[in-house]
């Protein structure tokens, strides 16, 4: 069997991805449509060598259409996701939109494959920082059991869109051409104040929430207990997040504090649960100086952890380092990687009780 694929964002920086992913898939494609705003209409981009035109994305794109990979950000979803629902898509979503709605299942193939079988049109693919950091405890979960995580994140410009990322780097240039660095954008479009990435640090992503705490920070917490525990406001796992953006265009690091439920679980341990566990890659030698790094994770589907060791003042409690590439795991590849086992489960198919706009 093959399937008539649409891309929602197909000229967006994950958008991109996503057609180069496609293209190296297991996904039988018949027929390739790349939807973007009207701005992009008639442009022209290639899947698998030939030229396809991209179109102006409408509800009646999604006419005979059987699968969605959409990462058009959450209003485009939020429009066009429940039209193609209705016209007998399955589609996977790469923004917010849909994430903590209880129909819709919130996967990372590594971890909760086995909620692929409940979506009713849409699958919700998590935020980046999220999916990298479930990726690296699930298979300690599995072993010895979480009681708590406690993660700083050090975040990619390229995290805040294709925009923001040309933003950084003429930052950067402007700094060393000694000229004044513009900030229109970062930490995000929608605060009121901007400041420059480069050479700096900024501890502020998406806007602030209750407590003091950033959007992003509160996807963290709630999208790792429905990914974990199929329950966001689960008590089970204490998870809380320090979210900052760095000057680094591509793939995200995170710093993570975590403490397991099996006290007798070694270093040791933890680091042959991960060196194991699929789609991670143990880069853990300190003695020859061997850990993750942006630079060398940048392009790879793989999420890369090292720097495992214990915590000497708390029983039980480990600390590790992991960097993914934003794009592509924390994106365009856990949304093909969906499709993938979509397929593979014969899962393409929307159910009479779909999705329905709420
Ligand atoms: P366009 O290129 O026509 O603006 P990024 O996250 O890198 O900024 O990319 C966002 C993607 O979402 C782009 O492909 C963009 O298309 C697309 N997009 C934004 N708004 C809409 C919309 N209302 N309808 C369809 N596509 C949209
Ligand atoms: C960032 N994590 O780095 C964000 C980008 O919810 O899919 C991803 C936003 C999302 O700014």
């Amino acid at each position: 069997k093959e399937y008539n694929v649409a891309i929602l964002g197909a000229t967006g920086a994950v958008g991109m991805r996503m057609i180069d992913q496609l293209a190296n898939s297991t996904v039988p494609v018949k027929n390739i449509k790349l939807l973007a705003s009207k701005r992009s209409a008639g442009k022209k981009m290639k899947f698998k060598g030939q030229e396809v035109t991209v179109e102006e994305a409408t509800p009646e794109s999604f006419d005979g259409v059987d699968l969605v990979l959409a990462s058009a950000g959450g209003a485009a979803s939020k429009k066009f996701l429940p039209e193609a629902v209705k016209r007998g898509a399955v589609c996977v979503d790469n923004t917010s939109a849909f994430r903590m709605d209880p129909e819709v299942p919130l996967v990372v193939p590594e971890v909760n494959v086995d909620q692929l079988k409940n979506h009713k049109g849409i699958i919700a693919n998590p935020n980046c920082s999220t999916i990298q950091m479930v990726v690296a405890l699930e298979p300690v979960f599995k072993k010895y059991g979480l009681k708590q995580i406690v993660v700083s994140t050090y975040q990619a410009a390229s995290g805040a869109g294709q925009s923001a990322l040309n933003e950084f780097y003429q930052q950067a240039q402007d700094y060393l051409d000694g000229k004044e660095m513009k900030s229109t954008i970062l930490p995000t479009g929608s605060d009121k104040k901007h400041y420059p990435l480069a050479f700096n640090l900024l501890p502020q992503i998406d806007v602030f929430e209750d407590y003091g705490y950033t959007h992003e920070e509160w996807k963290m917490i709630h999208e790792t207990k429905k990914i974990m525990l199929n329950d966001m406001d689960a008590k089970d796992i204490k998870v809380t997040a320090t979210c900052v953006r760095v000057p680094v265009p591509i793939s995200h690091g995170e710093s993570v504090y975590f403490e397991v439920a099996d006290k007798s679980a070694t270093a040791e341990d933890i680091k042959a649960a991960i060196r194991d566990a699929d789609g991670v890659t143990l880069q853990d030698d300190p003695d020859h100086q061997v850990y993750p790094q942006p630079l060398t994770a940048e392009g790879h589907r793989e999420t890369f952890v090292g720097r495992i060791r214990p915590d000497l003042e708390n029983e039980g409690a480990f600390h590790l380092w992991v960097v993914a590439d934003n794009l592509l795991k924390g994106a365009a590849w856990n949304t093909v990687e969906n499709a993938e086992r979509l397929v593979e489960q014969d899962l393409v198919h929307v159910p009479e009780d779909h999705y329905e706009a709420k």
